[in-house]
């Protein structure tokens, strides 16, 4: 009886260092274990030292795209037998929290990565298409970004112009339009882009960087995700490949089955922005002494750090649920729109917190909370915005479509 309770006491003073408040590790496999550490490892390691003049300079860090690929962080989610992970839903989260642990445009590339490049090429390519993209998208020895957003549809993709017809030779169509807001555009080696067909049905297809009338301006003057770059598509009449066509899938599910996975992997994400906050919050308010003594006594800041440890933790115990669902195949599209939205909302509101809570010096660059305060708005708003996720859930419970 004494040894459990000494061994209790101890399992959750170090379940607190690392504010895991309900002990959700206990969850966790040993290998979900494993990973975690590699990766935070890593990334102190890594990442962490140069991320805040990555930000300031708005420059993506390149040199770090095959470190990412050998930490597993491109489609870990998906078999082995293309050269990916081979491991289940629950590491993919992991493995994003870990990133975004330490900014949100680290996580953006391997989501962008593993969900809207990988995920489309496995769930709809063709056996040629996945031998011929995945191992190398796995590594990181080629990078790829998903073009769904145009200029005039945003929230609604469907309303999209960009189309391709076909060539004339039987070989090949041509593509035309532009897509914006793409992450990973300005470096990326291929682009997964959803475009009409003659017939007006939405179609996958790869284009590949080279291909004539094919560019990738950068989008500059950022204040959010400022180390991720971000770029448009344009293509004026790029002759592409049939066979870069994806067969697997036709109309609007197709992007938007990419999109539950990559919207998964925000919902675990947007815990690790929100858990570093709260870390650098709790530290402070500990060492910050006004009025004679620390300003943890004081029962205001307490109560932003006890309201932020609950939502962290309720937004840990959503996240876990939804990853076995995920395992299982049982989660559904509107449970996937709940979690992105509550954990990123989570997220915002305790940068906020945070942030204040650090007074002056919570506006500078030596601490993580403004940047991660500036990113979570970027977050908040792709992926489907946080009103977009909210309909989701109406239409969901109502069975009423109040979009349009
Ligand atoms: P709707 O008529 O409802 O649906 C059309 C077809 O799609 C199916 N469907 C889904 N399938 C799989 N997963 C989902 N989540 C799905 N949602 C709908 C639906 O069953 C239907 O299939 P079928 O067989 O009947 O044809 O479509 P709608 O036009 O009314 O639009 C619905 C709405 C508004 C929810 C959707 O358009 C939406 O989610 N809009 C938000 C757009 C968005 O999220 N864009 C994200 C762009 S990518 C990005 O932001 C990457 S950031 C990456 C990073 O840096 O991390
Ligand atoms: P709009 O759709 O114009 O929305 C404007 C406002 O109107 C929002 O508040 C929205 O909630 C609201 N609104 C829209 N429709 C309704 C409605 N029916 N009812 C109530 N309110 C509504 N896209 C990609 O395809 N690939 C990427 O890699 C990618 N990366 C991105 C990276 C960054 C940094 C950013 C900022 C965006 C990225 N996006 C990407 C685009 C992103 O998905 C879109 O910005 C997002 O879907 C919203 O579209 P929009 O900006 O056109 O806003």
């Amino acid at each position: 009886m004494t040894t459990e309770n000494t061994f209790t006491k101890a399992n959750k003073q170090d379940a607190y260092q690392h504010h895991d408040y309900y002990l959700m590790d206990e969850l966790l496999t040993e290998e979900h274990l494993l990973i975690r550490n590699t990766v935070r490892d890593w990334v102190k390691k890594e990442i962490s030292p140069i991320i805040e003049d990555c930000a300031q300079k708005a420059a993506f860090p390149h040199h770090l795209i095959r470190g990412l690929g050998e930490a597993g962080a491109f489609g870990p989610q998906l078999p082995a037998a293309y050269g990916c992970g081979g491991m289940d839903y629950i590491t993919y989260g992991i493995i994003m929290q870990e990133l975004e642990r330490c900014d949100s445009g680290i996580r953006s590339t391997a989501s962008v990565q593993g969900s809207l490049v990988m995920y489309p090429i496995y769930k709809f390519g063709s056996e040629e298409q996945k031998l011929k993209y995945l191992p190398k998208l796995a590594t990181g020895e080629m990078m790829g970004c998903f073009g769904l957003t145009e200029p005039d549809h945003g929230s609604n993709p469907a309303g999209m112009v960009t189309n391709f017809k076909d060539a004339g030779d039987g070989k090949h169509v041509i593509l035309n339009g532009a897509k914006m807001w793409i992450s990973n555009a300005p470096f990326a080696d291929i682009a997964v882009v959803w475009a009409k067909n003659e017939l007006g049905k939405i179609k996958g297809i790869v284009v590949e960087r080279g291909m004539e009338g094919f560019t990738t301006p950068e989008t500059h003057n950022k204040w959010s995700l400022r180390a991720s770059a971000t770029g448009e598509l344009v293509f004026n009449d790029v002759k592409v490949p049939v066979e870069n066509i994806l067969p697997g899938v036709e109309g609007l599910k197709g992007p938007l089955t990419c999109l539950n996975s990559a919207r998964f992997g925000i919902s675990w994400g947007a815990i690790g922005a929100a858990l570093d906050c709260y870390d650098t919050a709790l530290r402070y308010a500990k060492e910050r002494n006004q009025f004679g003594k620390p300003i943890a006594g004081f029962q205001l800041q307490q109560k932003k750090l006890a309201e932020m440890i609950t939502e962290i933790t309720k937004a840990q115990l959503l996240t876990w649920r939804l990853g076995v669902l995920m395992n299982e195949g049982r989660a559904t599209p509107a449970q996937i729109s709940m979690a992105k939205r509550n954990n990123v909302a989570m997220a915002c509101s305790i940068a906020r917190e945070a942030r204040q809570m650090l007074g002056g010096m919570g506006i500078t660059g030596e601490y993580s909370i403004m940047r991660h305060m500036m990113n979570l708005e970027s977050v908040i708003t792709y992926e489907g915005t946080h009103d977009i996720h909210l309909l989701i859930t109406g239409m969901d419970v109502t069975g009423e479509n109040a979009f349009s």
